[in-house]
């Protein structure tokens, strides 16, 4: 079956609504028919990627409890993916226990830039990060994006970098 990552978002989360004929949801099996991995192409290198090879990661994504919150955004008038961010929950044991969240994989297909729907995703995951009761939400961007994270209160943070190590 295909059913959602996250049935339904959490309670008080109430997404802005993106417009007529785009409906904001969780991704489901069927979006490997519905360019999502083309989308996701949009964004950074996927690689050759089979319909089971998506599926299996997707059933393990979604085997992990209240820990992947993959959004999208479905042009229902053509039945595609034209948009998508997730929201990957990581426990802690700092903070009392708490969690952390990232925000991650942001996209909009260039065809459907300028309609605020980035900001429509980013907007629903900052929602739902609060509501899992995360003490933060983070994410690294390109200089050029700057601008927008900070539009919803995501500021660079002296003395903290981001690092990483590539393979
Ligand atoms: C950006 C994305 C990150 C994504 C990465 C892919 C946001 C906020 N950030 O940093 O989530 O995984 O690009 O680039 O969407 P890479 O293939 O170079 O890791």
């Amino acid at each position: 079956e295909s059913s959602a990552f996250h049935a339904e978002y959490k309670d008080g989360v109430k997404p802005l609504n993106p417009g007529e004929n785009f409906k904001l949801r969780p991704l489901c099996l069927e979006d490997f028919d519905k360019g999502y991995l083309q989308l996701l192409g949009q964004l950074t290198s996927v690689g050759e990627v089979t319909k089971e090879q998506f599926e299996d990661r997707f059933n393990k994504m979604k085997a992990c409890d209240d820990s992947y919150y993959v959004t999208v955004i479905e042009d229902t008038s053509v039945n595609q993916v034209i948009g998508s961010a997730t929201l990957v929950k990581e426990q802690k044991f700092i903070h009392h226990c708490s969690a952390r969240a990232r925000v991650e994989d942001v996209v909009v297909s260039d065809v459907y830039r300028g309609k605020q729907l980035g900001k429509v995703l980013v907007d629903v995951l900052v929602a739902l990060g609060k509501k899992l009761n995360c003490y933060k939400i983070s994410l690294e961007c390109k200089d050029h994006n700057v601008k927008f994270y900070k539009i919803f209160k995501f500021e660079a943070t002296h003395g903290q970098n981001y690092m990483q190590l590539r393979f």
